[in-house]
């Protein structure tokens, strides 16, 4: 088993080396330095970069690390082994085999379609078959978990299932049910579309179905770092967790709520009712109540921490926390930047002020907050301590770990922060800016921002490989080898029978979508013609 989340994470570590290259090459294309003619033999335009940056950061890199970290921690947290050491292998090969497929035309910039692959641009079939081979290994990463938790559950029939195997279930059942919009996509428009099976596409169903999915990943994303957050940094922050069945009603709501929801990245497609988008507005809103429980539990774990340590005062207490542990450092920052995209968030999501911000710089400025950096810096706050334990060695340096979370933190301000405020001025995303003849000049102070802060994030970047390379490869001191589980304030037991039967909420679930999506799809896909030609626009 350490042996796959190994392989997982060096997947995933290859794929975020990537993607901040191109991330760089595209902060200092921002700032007026163009190095895409310098790197023209692999990255062949400013868009096909932005396709590489787009994938394997939140595709690649995200998706391979939860497969190794996700059903890893629950396996500890379960005290079992896995159901299926094979059927483990059997779901990494499968992935890595799709990826390699989606490789081969996305590096030859056959598939230069954002990660969002939005009809009518057209890739090349492999592009949308290997990223198929992807979604359909993580069903297999699912279903082992399943066999995994039935098993333990056989000979544990009474006791609550341990909270971080709980949170795991949930995250990849949540997912499972998620992808199955981006399947259909896949497997009824996309696939046929491109290998010249069907004449024509359509825009509009394609969204629909991508966005399906395409919310609730972002929770696919963000809950592996909740676990980490609920039930292990209040272990390492010297605490215990605030509420054990809190946790598991924050993880229930996100199980119901996380996919009835895409439409709020559709408010200005035609051809949906507005009171449909209305509906998906408010079940945002919804979701951002678990968000608000989560951040009121973990302020109380950390609290309980940093008081343990001594801590005083109100907000004293805060300094008290273990800053000299990378680990913690890592998620504690991570954190408080994702307070600030959670409030972004609920700007993205109100219908009026989303038209304010929709397709401009100001998204990118979210999303490096959120996906960027409360999972990103997150993981890489787990791999401190995870990667030593694989490896069986300590950290290479601690402090140069420490230096490495200050500067991502420093770096993604400034970005961030000029990217929201030229998504204000009405900078679109998604533009190899210096080149539009439209760039304003009173953009240009926050564009050098944007290439100072991508620098920055780079260096920082670069500390974290080069530590986990000697790490690997250099360091001598064995690692200790204890997972930090936290223990709760308020245990398990105390949590109603009901937040561990499954099938009460996966039928509200169900339920749920169907009333959110279903006439909207029956009508989309009763009438669209199909009819749209393919664009391959670079
Ligand atoms: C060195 C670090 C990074 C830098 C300098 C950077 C820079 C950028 C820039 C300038 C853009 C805007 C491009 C445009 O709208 O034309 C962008 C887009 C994006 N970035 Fe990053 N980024 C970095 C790391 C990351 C990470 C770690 C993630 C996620 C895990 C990420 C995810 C994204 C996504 C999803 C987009 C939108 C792509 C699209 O519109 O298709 N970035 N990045
Ligand atoms: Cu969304």
């Amino acid at each position: 088993m350490n042996r796959l989340t190994a392989a997982y994470l060096a997947v995933a570590l290859v794929a975020l080396f990537g993607g901040v290259v191109t991330g760089a090459l595209q902060a200092l294309e921002h700032a007026g330095v163009n190095l895409y003619p310098a790197v023209a033999a692999v990255v062949k335009s400013y868009y096909h970069g932005l396709t590489l940056h787009g994938v394997l950061n939140v595709l690649v890199w995200t998706t391979f690390f939860i497969s190794g970290f996700v059903p890893w921690i629950a396996v500890r947290a379960l005290e079992v082994p896995l159901a299926s050491l094979r059927l483990g292998w059997a779901a990494f090969g499968l992935m890595t085999a799709g990826l390699v497929l989606a490789a081969v035309p996305l590096m030859g910039n056959a598939a230069t379609v954002m990660f969002t692959f939005y009809a009518p641009l057209k890739a090349h079939w492999a592009f949308y078959i290997g990223l198929t081979l992807v979604v359909v290994g993580t069903w297999l990463v699912t279903l082992n978990l399943v066999i995994t938790h039935r098993a333990w559950r056989a000979r544990n029939p009474e006791t609550r299932t341990p909270l971080a195997a709980f949170m795991s279930l949930v995250t990849f059942v949540m997912w499972t049910i998620a992808s199955l919009g981006l399947a259909a996509e896949m497997l009824f428009m996309l696939i046929p579309w491109s290998l010249g099976l069907m004449a024509g596409t359509d825009a509009l169903l394609a969204r629909v179905l991508f966005w399906f999915t395409g919310h609730p990943i972002v929770y696919f994303w963000l809950l592996p770092a909740y676990i980490s957050w609920y039930t292990l940094v209040p272990r390492q922050a010297g605490g215990k967790l605030f509420s054990d069945p809190l946790a598991r009603v924050s993880f229930v709501l996100f199980l119901v709520l996380s996919t009835p929801l895409g439409f709020h990245h559709q408010f200005t497609d035609p051809g949906i009712g507005e009171g449909w988008k209305l509906l998906h507005a408010f079940i945002t809103f919804a979701v951002f109540f678990p968000s608000l429980l989560t951040f009121f539990s973990l302020v109380a774990s950390l609290e309980n921490g940093a008081r343990a340590r001594g801590g005083k005062g109100w907000v004293a207490w805060f300094g008290k926390l273990p800053w000299g542990d990378p680990s913690l450092a890592a998620q504690v920052l991570a954190m408080i930047l994702f307070a600030f995209g959670g409030i972004g968030g609920l700007i993205n999501a109100s219908f009026t002020m989303n038209l304010v911000v929709h397709n401009t710089a100001w998204i990118p400025g979210h999303l490096h907050l959120t996906v960027g950096t409360a999972v990103t810096l997150t993981f890489m706050g787990i791999t401190y301590w995870l990667v030593p334990l694989l490896r069986g060695r300590q950290l290479w340096s601690r402090r140069l770990a420490l230096i490495q979370v200050w500067l991502w933190v420093v770096g993604m301000a400034i970005f961030s922060n000029a990217q929201h405020r030229l998504g204000l001025m009405g900078m679109p995303r998604r533009t190899m800016i210096s080149a539009a003849p439209y760039l304003q000049s009173e953009w240009q102070s926050a564009l050098q921002l944007v290439g100072i802060g991508g620098t920055i994030l780079f260096v920082s970047a670069m500390l974290y490989f080069a530590n986990i390379v000697l790490t690997v490869v250099a360091s001598r001191e064995p690692a200790a080898v204890e997972v930090p589980f936290a223990e709760a304030l308020s245990g398990p037991e105390h949590a109603p029978a009901i937040l561990d039967r499954w099938r009460p909420w996966l039928v509200l679930t169900v339920v749920l979508i169907a009333i959110a999506y279903g006439p909207v799809l029956v009508r989309l896909i009763a009438t669209t013609p199909f009819n749209t030609p393919g664009l391959r626009v670079w």
